[in-house]
């Protein structure tokens, strides 16, 4: 347990029915006593007169006490409910203060109940992909991982990559002749099994990623080939202006729409072409730096003349482009390949394969068990658990190499560890948990 009492404001700013001042440590049932003037009983709801130190009155709320190790931080809580206004959190806050505890850094009441082991690192993160989730999907996938479904096919893992080291390792040390490694169809089976579990874990947890973080996706094209208006059509609102004039559209222009749960950051831009205009010379400048970053391009052309001054050698090799050929209500006809999309902003035509396309193309498919939030770091973690039970399976059936298997198998399950926070660096904690909120 950590020495010293922290408290935090928990509650989101502005102004609401109910704000939460969140206290842990050993201090909390004293301070709990000199802000309430009770003897607060562990677990029971009381309505108390809230005090200052001096003995006014700041407001009547709810007090909560827990009793650790039956809390969140595995500490001792105090939870003071009042009304959802700052000035009067603050005086809360500050009474807190007053009677010992420190401000709590961001996400340091979750990262002692990781410390007080009431909850695994991947849950620790869970937590506050939990809070940031911007839809359905993705707030399920963080409950899930929350309630340690993530974490118990890690455990699994574990089990399965343990099993297969003392299977190895045994056999190395008591083998009197040679062992067939290649014969043996126990050890194939293991080893099929524990990669399908890995696979099976990286492919929702890879889902999770993308229903928290979405794609990023860039309109370009030449001026006046629709972009604005394709924008305005995904979107189903009139943000972006649309005129006939070419060189519109001259700033930036960033939207979010879902595709069945999965975020898609739109980014309109000013078209591509040499302007004597300095404005728009600027529009074009920072739409070539949208296009760099963003993971696919939607390369636009109208119908009525589709190979008028392609921009495709201009656009940069290392990001996918999907080719879209707009404005079909124009022409009856359009030569076009398989790849393109063809669509019209103005009447919508097209626009659902379009929504389909970009879903594709982030590989975006629902697993049946649905999908478990993660970070990339697991993510990391995982590929390399994998990678290493593929080259331990390979040194036993084509080299019979024992030992360098073995080996293997030790570093996936350190790779495994990291995880879910068995051995990680205070660094790396640090990181983590700097990015919480202040309060959780
Ligand atoms: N007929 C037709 N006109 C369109 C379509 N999409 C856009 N336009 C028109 O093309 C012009 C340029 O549109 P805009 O969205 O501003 O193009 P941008 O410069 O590429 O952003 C406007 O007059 C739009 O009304 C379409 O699908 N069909
Ligand atoms: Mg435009």
């Amino acid at each position: 347990m950590s020495g010293d009492t922290i408290a935090a404001i928990a509650t989101a700013s502005g102004k609401g029915a109910i704000g939460i001042v969140k206290v842990s440590g050993a201090k909390s049932h004293e301070i709990a006593k000199l802000i309430t003037h009770q003897n607060l009983q562990p677990r029971q709801a009381r309505y108390t007169p809230f005090y200052n130190a001096e003995g006014q009155t700041i407001d009547h709320g709810v007090a909560l006490y827990f009793k650790g190790p039956d809390s969140y931080t595995g500490e001792d809580v105090l939870e003071l409910q009042s009304h959802g206004n700052h000035v009067l959190l603050d005086q809360l806050l500050e009474a807190a203060a007053k009677a010992g505890a420190r401000a709590a850094r961001p996400g340091e009441f979750t990262e002692r109940a990781f410390l007080n082991d009431k909850m695994d690192l991947a849950q620790a993160e869970s937590v506050s992909d939990l809070i940031e989730a911007s839809t359905a999907d993705a707030a399920s996938a963080a409950v899930r991982s929350l309630q340690g479904e993530f974490s118990n096919h890690v455990a699994d893992i574990r089990e399965q990559l343990l099993n297969c080291r003392v299977y190895v390792e045994s056999a190395l040390d008591f083998a009197e002749e040679e062992i067939d490694f290649l014969q043996d169809s126990d050890l194939a089976d293991r080893f099929a099994k524990l990669n399908e579990t890995v696979k099976q874990l990286l492919a929702r947890s890879q889902e999770g990623i993308l229903l928290r973080d979405g794609i990023s996706i860039v309109i370009a094209g030449l001026p006046n080939v629709g972009k604005s208006s394709l924008l305005n059509r995904l979107t189903g609102q009139d943000t972006a202006i649309v005129t006939d004039i070419a060189g519109t559209t001259r700033d930036v222009l960033k939207e979010e729409i879902n595709i069945d749960g999965l975020p898609i950051h739109i980014i309109d831009t000013a078209g591509l072409r040499n302007s004597d205009d300095p404005i728009e010379q600027e529009g074009v400048r920072r739409a070539r730096v949208q296009i760099d970053q963003a993971d696919r391009i939607l390369y636009i052309v109208q119908a009525d003349k589709p190979y008028e001054n392609s921009l495709l050698a201009e656009l940069p090799v290392h990001i996918p482009i999907s080719k879209v050929i707009n404005k079909a209500d124009l022409t009856p006809e359009i030569a076009s390949d398989s790849e393109t999309i063809i669509v019209s902003a103005k009447t919508g035509w097209g626009i659902d394969q379009l929504r389909e396309h970009l879903k594709q193309c982030a590989g975006f498919e629902k697993t049946p068990e649905g999908a478990l939030m993660a970070r990339r770091r697991h993510i990391t973690a995982l590929t390399n658990v994998q990678a290493h039970i593929h080259a331990a399976h390979q040194s036993l059936v084509k080299e019979g190499a024992g030992e360098i298997a073995a080996e293997e198998l030790r570093v996936a399950q350190v790779q495994l560890n990291l995880i879910t926070g068995e051995f990680t660096s205070d660094d790396l904690l640090g990181e983590i948990f700097s990015r919480f909120c202040i309060g959780k």
